[in-house]
């Protein structure tokens, strides 16, 4: 076993720059490196031993733990899923050769089964987009938060994985293009974990980051993570000033009208911005302001590169308008109006909030970019040793997931409530709920959803602008705790299907249904549609603020067909068995909200999907919808266009296939690599809620299912399935098995006496 050599900080301050990526000198020796810096910068070797690795869920919180004592080990065996989460071998019996669709199904369940977790759901690997591990990274770094060199070896083995094939840069996300912004931050995690500067990946790495022009060209999230490292001064920073959060409500820009991801991720970074805080200045951190400028560091003139930035990063460029408020704010409202006391109080103000977001949270934050921010800001103020510091070090491993290719960081901390749901829908759609089999995993499924049921609203809502929540679920647990429009929906859904089969216990009983649907109720938007966390609270105008530059979409919520229609199907159910239950409102709502998603039909017939790839994955709920009042494709003009588009994009081997390319363009876009098990199934299930009437290309595509199934019964993993914020792709790993399942198990009811193998 090779191992690499660790500790390896600068080169000293007097060593020119490095040019180009070209290495000048060995970087040698740690023999200066302070106490901290040394403690954190673990041994790395070249891989970690795969059979020590464990998933704790606790509760739906997962935890990855690495068992160096042999005893520890045995007494703690490694599960199914642990196994295959971390790509090793099953050792599973091949199950008997599906003959018929319904076979499929089962042999799909007998291994999906095995992947149950304890509580009762379901976990995976929610990764793709390239700059959550650094925002842990980095914020364990500057917090001083020792990094186990298990997971430093797994984190360089992870992007190492991930790194370009050609350039050896990173993206946005793991299929994406290198950028500055995938690059500037993954180099530096690297880095911080104790790879060589003259490793010959990180060479590589950095030539092609000095041809992108270096990390003045890096946007501005970069920018901000530089400048807290020490690793860029702050002038580099487009300002980011905590006041906005002084602003009487009314006005029309406040930052509480942002999108909840948005603001949440402005909280801190306005914190450390007025600040202009630091990490403690380390050896590797002074080698960084040589390794990744291709100007030499104390020449850069800071101020002047502000909205530097390379074209392939700048998906959404600055308007016109930021640029002027970037200018006053630098210019005038800085030097001139910006007065002590008023950084002070604002400062304040931002830190209130992030702790009645700890408080609401337990410390687990909305997501995997504010909550290592907020981290940071906690140490800034506080000091190592506060308890919300702890909290937080301790928290922020609930972001982290290990597989085959090493550690990575998942986009929120899980995808537990979500992917549970779905499953629950697809035994039932496959008509499974009353076997024997399954009654076990199901109850298990049911008794997850009934602890995960968020059953408070949040302390002080109105405070921290947060929409209502009691009885609604979140998308991973109810730590996180955000409720969003159509995670309520789809396990809603799951429960009442579930508590109506005969035989299941009713663990959440009608008060707790009703509080879901009261929640439900307060998200529809004027227009009659629903958006993801809260009803947008400004309008698409405020696009024109947006200075991430790498997102596009970003600032305020937006109308989502998948939104609107998870709802109208929940609320469809849940008034065919309680119709006297806020029956009239709850009619109106559907109307209003069928009427919006007919609107909502580009001129070709699909839908356009914001958190699936794409068109595939949007047309499938629209369709759904429409089916859940009744229109389908031989009574809805609608309904009919939607399937004659999916039928267009049908290809010859009877699969459906997208890119994620479409996101971006608003256009569909086929994926090269052909057709993928997941928008196949998307594709037939929306073809099939609609009833459309010819078998014939349905059984098409579920002869492509069942052909690309393993003799095991599980599905491969294939090209990536979700994206947000119209540029960013993110995994669900388990839409491969819950969806083509789904659509063979609808099959195999409708059509029961076809043989398709
Ligand atoms: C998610 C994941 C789930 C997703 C659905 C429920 C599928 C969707 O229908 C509504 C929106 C939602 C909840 C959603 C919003 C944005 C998230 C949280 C993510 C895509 C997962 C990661 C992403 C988050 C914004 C990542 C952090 C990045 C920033 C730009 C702050």
């Amino acid at each position: 076993m090779v191992r690499r050599k660790i500790n390896n900080a600068a080169a000293d301050d007097a060593e020119p720059l490095l040019k180009k990526g070209a290495t000048r000198k060995r970087f040698s020796n740690a023999g200066d490196l302070d106490h901290d810096a040394k403690r954190q910068r673990p041994e790395l070797k070249e891989r970690t031993d795969y059979s020590r690795w464990r998933m704790r869920d606790d509760h739906g919180r997962h935890t990855w733990h690495y068992l160096e004592d042999d005893e520890q080990a045995k007494e703690w065996p490694q599960t199914y899923a642990d196994k295959y989460y971390l790509g090793l071998p099953l050792d599973l019996p091949q199950l008997p050769k599906p003959k018929e669709p319904l076979d499929a199904v089962r042999n799909g369940l007998e291994f999906f089964m095995k992947l149950q977790l304890p509580s009762g759901h379901w976990g995976c690997e929610y990764g793709g987009p390239m700059f959550l591990l650094p925002c842990v990274v980095l914020a364990w770094y500057v917090t001083k938060t020792p990094i186990p060199w298990y997971y430093a070896t797994e984190i360089k083995n992870y992007l190492f994985a991930r790194a370009h094939p050609e350039d050896g840069g990173w993206g946005l996300h793991i299929e994406g293009e290198t950028s500055v912004f995938g690059t500037v931050l993954n180099y530096t995690v690297l880095r911080l974990v104790g790879v060589d500067a003259d490793h010959p990946k990180m060479v590589k790495a950095r030539a092609t980051l000095h041809q992108l022009g270096g990390a003045t060209h890096a946007p501005h999230w970069a920018k901000w993570w530089l400048a807290v490292l020490g690793v860029a001064n702050w002038d580099i920073v487009n300002p980011v000033p905590p006041e906005l959060w002084l602003l009487p409500d009314c006005v029309p820009f406040a930052p509480w009208r942002w999108w909840i991801h948005i603001r949440q991720v402005f909280l801190p970074m306005s914190y450390l911005w007025s600040r202009r805080w630091q990490a403690e200045e380390t050896d590797v951190l002074r080698s960084l302001r040589k390794e990744l400028f291709v100007e030499d560091w104390d020449k850069i003139n800071w101020a002047a590169h502000r909205n530097t930035i390379h074209p392939r990063d700048n998906y959404h460029p600055k308007t016109w308008l930021l640029n002027l408020i970037n200018w006053f704010l630098v210019n005038v409202w800085k030097p001139i109006f910006r007065t002590q006391a008023l950084a002070d109080k604002a400062e304040t103000w931002a830190m209130r909030l992030i702790e009645m977001e700890n408080e609401n949270t337990d410390h687990a934050d909305l997501a995997t970019v504010s909550g290592p921010m907020n981290l940071v800001c906690l140490y800034a103020r506080d000091g190592p040793d506060s308890y919300a510091v702890r909290r937080h070090r301790e928290r922020s491993h609930e972001f982290l997931w290990v597989k085959n290719e090493g550690l990575l960081a998942n986009g929120t901390n899980g995808v537990q409530c979500w992917d549970t749901a779905f499953a629950i829908q697809a035994v039932m759609d496959a008509g499974l709920t009353e076997d024997s089999r399954y009654r076990a995993m199901l109850l298990k499924a049911l008794e997850f959803l009934d602890e995960q049921q968020i059953r408070e609203n949040v302390k002080d809502q109105g405070k921290c602008y947060r929409q209502t929540r009691k009885g609604g679920w979140a998308f991973s647990n109810k730590d996180q705790g955000y409720v969003v429009s159509d995670c309520v929906s789809e396990a809603l859904k799951a429960v009442i299907i579930l508590q109506k089969t005969p035989g299941f216990p009713t663990l959440i009983d009608d008060q707790r249904i009703f509080d879901a649907i009261d929640t439900l109720l307060t998200y529809q938007n004027p227009s009659g549609s629903c958006s993801s966390y809260e009803p947008p609270r400004a309008g698409p105008w405020m696009e024109m603020l947006n200075a991430a530059e790498v997102f596009g979409r970003i600032m305020v919520e937006y109308e989502y067909p998948e939104c609107t229609t998870a709802v109208v199907t929940a609320l469809s159910l849940f008034h065919k068995h309680w119709p006297r239950y806020r029956g009239k409102e709850i009619e109106r709502f559907i109307v209003r909200a069928v009427a919006w998603i007919k609107t909502a039909q580009r001129p070709h017939g699909g839908w356009y999907g914001s958190w699936g790839i794409c068109f595939t994955y949007a047309t499938m709920f629209a369709l759904e919808s429409l089916s859940s009042t009744g229109e389908t494709y031989a009574n809805s003009f609608h309904a009919k266009r939607g399937c004659e588009f999916l039928l267009s994009k049908q290809r010859a081997d009877g699969g459906w296939s997208e890119h994620y390319k479409a996101c971006e363009t608003g256009e569909y876009v086929e994926h090269p690599t052909g057709s993928q098990v997941v928008m196949t199934a998307w594709a037939l299930i929306g073809l099939m809620k609609a009833n459309y009437p010819d078998k014939e290309p349905i059984k098409r595509g579920i002869r492509l299912l069942m052909k690309r199934q393993q003799p095991n019964g599980e599905w491969l993993q294939e090209a990536i399935e979700g994206v947000f914020n119209k540029s960013c792709m993110i995994s669900y790993p388990n839409y491969k098995f819950i969806f083509p399942m789904k659509a063979l198990g609808m099959f195999a009811r409708r059509y029961p006496d076809e043989r398709v193998a």
